[in-house]
């Protein structure tokens, strides 16, 4: 078995120790998305069945019975699974258009995931399984109610069964308890994780180093993703945002339309996606190579507050708390500027977090909160999150004219270890005079 495989496989176990004996889980996989006319978006694989099972076929489900489940193993002979993969029906016509089909019979062979079933038995299997002994059903839900096409057909008979089921049967979304299993990362997909970071440091440095006046937002665009397919990233981790001059102040400004001006900072937040994993990088940078003595100011603030907040994660600390150091550590530097006066007025120039979990997903869906009372709020070992502070002033502010213009975000990801923290974009430059350097080379 692949460490990929492995991996997957040690997550569903994971899984059924959290459920309940006398339960059922059934987790969706991906269907498509309507597009336009006749063609769909490209497929997404739902990121918790993807955690599950590794599989990124559509139309699939997984389907967890802690208690077991009895299957037929050749003539007359039965076995008990508490895994059942169900996928799409091998289709030699439809594969000639749309791809290889892995087919029931090859689920556990390919996927090491015990026993494979045509997705049509899915209601079969729920019926003859949903006994009085099972007392609860989880699902995700919103999956659940977001299926197209074929799934949606299968499915629609439960929808109506739930009606009659849920007075004997608690209904529990499963999102949540995937989400806490997916905030410490493991071994593997730290390993994944720092791929996709290598990836994202080495397009940021090309992108950066074309860098010049007359370029358009959507060209810097078209180099930083270029390089993620180039070095094996099969997809971008959201909308890249290049944000030139006055467009940085829109915080997920990604039109990317308009012509780079000397004397103007670019902003650049991009990440790629590596067989799953995401990265999630911000710098900015001036368009002619050199910044101006107001940008350097307004940068070293932003950059000195970045650095400090690394500095402090390790286990045990508090995302609420990192929020709180940040926002006011970033309002004494903006008084000590005369932009603002009082420390309140910082969100004029800074309006969001800190930072956010990273992982199968960009704001990766794991359980999350600053408020105090969450324990998700204490940083633990094997957590990666993004450090990203920044500074928006925009054309329309009231700050003093000469810093009018300015938007300023940094970011790198950081992994969480037992004594303190690695960060995984490191080798890609920030102090000023690195990038000063970079871009005139
Ligand atoms: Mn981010």
């Amino acid at each position: 078995m692949t460490l990929q495989l492995a991996f997957h496989k040690s997550r569903r176990q994971e899984l059924l120790k959290q459920i309940d004996k006398h339960s059922l889980a059934l987790v969706f996989g991906a269907t498509f998305k309507h597009k336009s006319y006749d063609y769909d978006f490209h497929l997404k694989q739902n990121r918790n069945f993807f955690y599950l099972t590794g599989f990124e076929e559509p139309n699939a489900a997984l389907l967890l019975a802690p208690g077991g489940i009895k299957v037929s193993a050749g003539k007359n002979k039965f076995k008990n699974v508490k895994e059942i993969l169900f996928v799409q029906q091998k289709d030699k016509s439809r594969e000639v258009w749309t791809g290889k089909r892995l087919g029931f019979e090859n689920v556990n062979k390919e996927l090491g995931i015990e026993y494979g079933q045509v997705n049509s038995e899915i209601m079969n299997f729920l019926t003859s399984n949903l006994t009085p002994q099972i007392n609860k059903l989880y699902i995700n839900i919103p999956e659940l109610y977001a299926l197209t096409g074929e799934m949606k057909r299968l499915m629609v008979d439960f929808y109506e069964r739930l009606f009659t089921l849920t007075p004997n049967v608690h209904l529990i979304d499963i999102n949540y308890l995937i989400g806490k299993l997916r905030f410490v990362k493991t071994g593997y997909e730290i390993s994944q994780m720092k791929r996709s970071a290598g990836i994202c440091v080495t397009a940021f440095q090309d992108a950066i180093s074309q860098i010049g006046g007359g370029l358009y937002e959507y060209q810097v665009q078209s180099v930083l993703e270029y390089n993620y397919k180039a070095y094996g990233a099969m997809d971008t981790a959201f909308n890249t945002i290049v944000a030139s001059g006055n467009n940085a102040c829109t915080l997920h400004y990604e039109t990317n339309q308009d012509i780079l001006k000397e004397g103007d900072l670019v902003l650049i937040d991009s990440g790629c996606e590596y067989n799953g994993y995401n990265s999630d990088i911000t710098r900015t940078v001036p368009v002619s190579g050199v910044f101006t003595k107001e940008q350097k100011e307004i940068y070293q603030l932003v950059l000195k507050v970045q650095k400090d907040v690394i500095k402090k994660i390790k286990p045990g600390v508090k995302l609420s708390y990192l929020k709180q150091y940040t926002r006011d550590a970033l309002a004494k530097g903006l008084i000590a500027l005369k932009i603002i006066k009082k420390k309140e007025e910082v969100t004029k120039y800074y309006m969001h977090g800190v930072g956010h979990h990273l992982g199968l997903d960009t704001h990766d869906a794991v359980k999350f909160g600053y408020d105090e009372k969450f324990d998700y709020d204490i940083l633990k070992a094997g957590n990666i999150i993004t450090v990203e502070p920044g500074l928006y002033i925009s054309k329309d502010s009231d700050s003093p004219v000469k810093y009018r213009g300015i938007g300023i975000r940094i970011e790198d990801d950081v992994l969480v270890t037992k004594n303190g923290n690695e960060i995984l974009t490191a080798s890609l430059a920030k102090d000023i005079a690195d990038l000063e350097n970079m871009m005139s080379s």
